[in-house]
């Protein structure tokens, strides 16, 4: 027995040199001292020894699980460590790399010029008035006095949706709605994207942005027409900006006329920004048509009203001196971040 229990001690020392892992290791224990071990094994058959033995393997028999156990526990700590060391080499996160730079982008020069022009017209008591992008050919057209046969009506210049729907061509639609569901006094501007069957350019884009303006009380006359639009010029191109109004057509106005202001870079000398002329047009406008009138539900009879309409992207190449329409919509962050 005694020559047993040393050839145990023996091969599970050698069983748990080679364990690498703790599941091994608990396979050793339930081998050697397990219920149905090894060494249990031979405890149980101790029975049968003599009495002066039985003391003896007794002892050693204990000294040898005492040894076993000892061993397993050192094995499995050992083992432990390692696997937790693996595991932590597995989980490491380098503190000291850079971290991945977020872009962030600016207000679109769009966004930034409309603020500007809508804070001018706020502190004259305008309001802001929206409406529909796709809109009843009605409200485009017919309301606002461009009869049927009118070449702004060409399926060249207007995306047709339908017969009666269109992409709206500008945003006096919105003006049209307005007087229909407003009594006056009416003072609007109506900012928002527009469309228009162009081929792309350097000064074209199919989508674009304007920004018109509506006021309708009694009494008003071309005397309130030039003094709002002047002061917008002054207010947003400075105050030494000087003014020419040049007679033109528009259906929905009688009379028109176009809007000059004296150059902002050259004070009117005559540079490359007015083309040597010192004037730059940046808007049309004129007295609302009565029949335009009548057709918003207003008594031209009772009111006038005098209207306006700018390209927002031309204000803002002029502004900005951008000589490509383009680079509004392409939102490249090297431009965007500019402004
Ligand atoms: C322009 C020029 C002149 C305009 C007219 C109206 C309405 F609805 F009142 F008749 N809204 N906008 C107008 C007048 C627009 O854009 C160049």
């Amino acid at each position: 027995m005694r020559e047993q229990l040393e050839k145990i001690k023996l091969e599970a020392l050698e069983e748990i040199k080679e364990a690498t892992n703790s599941q091994r290791i608990d396979e050793i224990r339930v081998k050697y001292l397990g219920k149905k071990g090894s060494l249990t094994t031979i405890l149980r058959g101790m029975g049968s020894l003599s009495p002066e033995e039985r003391p003896i393997i007794g002892k050693l028999a204990n000294e040898v699980r005492e040894f076993i156990e000892e061993e397993i526990n050192n094995a499995l700590s050992n083992i432990k460590n390692k696997e937790r060391e693996l595991k932590i080499k597995g989980e490491y996160i380098d503190i000291t790399m850079p971290g991945k730079k977020v872009e962030i982008g600016g207000i679109h020069p769009l966004n930034k010029v409309l603020d500007e022009i809508k804070d001018i017209f706020f502190g004259m008591g305008f309001s802001i008035a929206e409406g529909p992008e796709v809109e009843l050919d009605y409200y485009n057209f017919e309301a606002l006095n461009v009869p049927k046969n009118h070449p702004a009506r060409d399926e060249q210049d207007t995306f047709y949706i339908s017969e009666n729907l269109v992409l709206r061509t500008q945003t006096s639609p919105i003006q049209v709605r307005t007087m229909e569901k407003t009594k006056p006094p009416i003072r609007i501007i109506a900012p928002g994207r527009v469309y228009r069957s162009d081929a792309v350019d350097a000064t074209h884009s199919p989508i674009f942005y304007q920004i018109e303006g509506l006021v309708v009380d009694k009494g008003i006359t071309m005397a309130n027409l030039k003094g709002t639009l002047e002061t917008f010029a002054k207010r947003f191109f400075g105050e030494k900006t000087r003014t020419k109004f040049r007679p033109h057509h528009f259906p929905f106005t009688e009379p028109s006329a176009e809007m000059d202001v004296s150059c902002f870079v050259c004070g009117g000398e005559g540079c490359r920004v007015c083309k040597g002329s010192g004037w730059i047009e940046i808007l049309g406008c004129g007295m609302v048509h009565p029949d335009v009138l009548t057709k918003g539900g207003i008594d031209p009879e009772e009111y006038s009203g005098f209207a306006f309409g700018m390209g927002l992207d031309r204000i803002v190449m002029i502004k900005y001196g951008i000589d490509d329409i383009r680079l509004l919509y392409e939102n490249d962050i090297r431009f965007l971040k500019q402004f």
